[in-house]
């Protein structure tokens, strides 16, 4: 078999279906990540979404056998809406991040890597493959990094030099023997933006992130959301951008290769008030297909009222107390409570005083009083 032959045809073919750039790696373990991975997790730096077996991340032969290499993907998606609906007052909308704009990239990316494992069987009938991004055991960035996809920049993202860090990434470990490709160079250099431009400080330094403190983080978090954060995330319901919109690598950068990754403006700028009573059915139907509704519908309800404080925006103290006073998940009710004292006004008081004799959650009495010192102050 000839496999330079069949990367050239891969490459080709992939060029064909829509895959804006793709890079083979060997499939040796990943020793660099699986000491990073280690360190991170003594430092509780790691967001609990990833794959928890760090051998299963970083030696490709514990989930396939006799690995040989590994082909990596990138699609390049939009930053920019070519229509993008303002919010005002009375009408305050949040944002969903850039990777949660059109369709679900999960499903698009799955889509890419099957014809390209279709392809390969139709070329090396004997070949295995084993798809994945995102959700499987392997760092997808690590291995783009390896495959010559990106540079692993400071903030922490996959930096291509054709599409900058708005790609999305995944692949394929075959037992195919490809030449690999070589790493990229960063051109980071002694640039810091992105580290001075994180809201919370969660990029302790260069390429080392804290997890549990990036918003992109926090805005999928079901809990109460923690007091210090409540002023950074801003109007941000689901992600945050920030890290990549100020890195100069990306001035400039927006690519529309792919229709089905084209927000719809009215679910990536969503109004704000409509979410705080959405029903699950609404939900599904508005906001199902994209990536950032994969927590369900309770966080992004939680971040809503947050930055309607954040917007301190009066005509939504009605709305606010209707919750208060019916929402059935403490978590909602409390944030209400917080988000009703911060806004203000004499009917946010009331509101306040009024709940704190009918409360029962000791949770959300707690957040009553939080709101109630707003007014002491
Ligand atoms: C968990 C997770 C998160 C967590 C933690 C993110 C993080 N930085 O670790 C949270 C929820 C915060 C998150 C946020 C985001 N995520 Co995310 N996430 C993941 C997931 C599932 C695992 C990442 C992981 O294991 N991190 C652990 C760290 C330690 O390893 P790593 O980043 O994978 O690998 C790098 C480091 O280990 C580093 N490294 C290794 N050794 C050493 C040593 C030194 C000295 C240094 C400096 C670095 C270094 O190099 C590796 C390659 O870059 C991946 C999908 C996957 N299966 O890989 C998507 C993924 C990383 N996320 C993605 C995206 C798009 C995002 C967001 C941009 C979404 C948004 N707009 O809100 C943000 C970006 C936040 C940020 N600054 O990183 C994309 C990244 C695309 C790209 N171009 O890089 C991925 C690859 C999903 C995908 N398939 O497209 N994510
Ligand atoms: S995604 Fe936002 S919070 Fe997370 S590291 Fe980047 S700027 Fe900081
Ligand atoms: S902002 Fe600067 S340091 Fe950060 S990733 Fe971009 S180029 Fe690198």
């Amino acid at each position: 078999m000839d496999y330079n032959q069949l990367k050239q045809d891969i490459i080709a073919y992939s060029k064909q279906i829509g895959i804006d750039k793709i890079g083979f790696a060997s499939a040796e373990p990943f020793t660099e990540l699986k000491n990073r991975l280690i360190r991170q997790q003594e430092l509780q730096f790691q967001s609990g979404f990833e794959e928890p077996d760090i051998d299963k991340r970083t030696n490709p032969a514990l989930i396939f056998d006799q690995p040989r290499s590994i082909i990596a993907i990138a699609l390049a998606y939009p930053s920019k809406m070519k229509e993008t609906p303002k919010g005002k007052k009375g009408l305050r909308r949040g944002t969903f991040c850039k990777a949660s704009w059109g369709l679900d990239y999960h499903v698009i990316l799955r889509n890419r890597l099957k014809q390209l494992e279709e392809f390969i069987r139709s070329k090396v009938p004997e070949a295995r493959m084993k798809s994945m991004v995102d959700t499987g055991e392997l760092s997808d960035r690590a291995v783009a990094e390896r495959a010559g996809i990106g540079w692993s920049g400071k903030n922490c993202s996959i930096i291509t030099p054709e599409f900058g860090s708005y790609v999305y990434l995944g692949e394929m470990i075959t037992n195919l023997p490809f030449e690999p490709d070589l790493p990229l160079e960063s051109r980071c250099g002694t640039c810091t933006k992105c580290l001075d431009a994180c809201p919370t400080g969660a990029l302790v330094q260069g390429g080392q992130l804290n997890a549990k403190k990036c918003i992109a983080f926090l805005t999928q978090t079901k809990d109460f959301l923690p007091d210090e954060f409540r002023d950074k995330i801003g109007n941000r319901l689901y992600g945050c951008d920030t890290c990549q919109t100020v890195c100069p690598e990306n001035k400039g950068i927006d690519f529309h290769l792919h229709e089905e990754m084209e927000p719809d403006p009215e679910t990536a700028k969503p109004l704000l008030e409509p979410l705080l009573d959405i029903s699950n059915k609404e939900f599904k139907e508005k906001f199902g297909m994209v990536s950032g509704s994969w927590r369900g519908k309770k966080p992004i309800q939680r971040n809503a009222i947050i930055a309607l404080a954040h917007f301190k925006e009066e005509t939504a103290i009605p709305s606010l107390v209707e919750v208060l006073q019916k929402d059935v998940r403490p978590v909602i009710r409390g944030t209400a409570a917080w988000a009703i004292g911060k806004i203000g006004g004499d009917q946010a008081k009331s509101a306040l005083l009024e709940a704190k004799q009918t409360e029962t959650d000791p949770d959300v009495l707690k957040e009553i009083e939080k709101g109630l010192q707003y007014f002491s102050s």
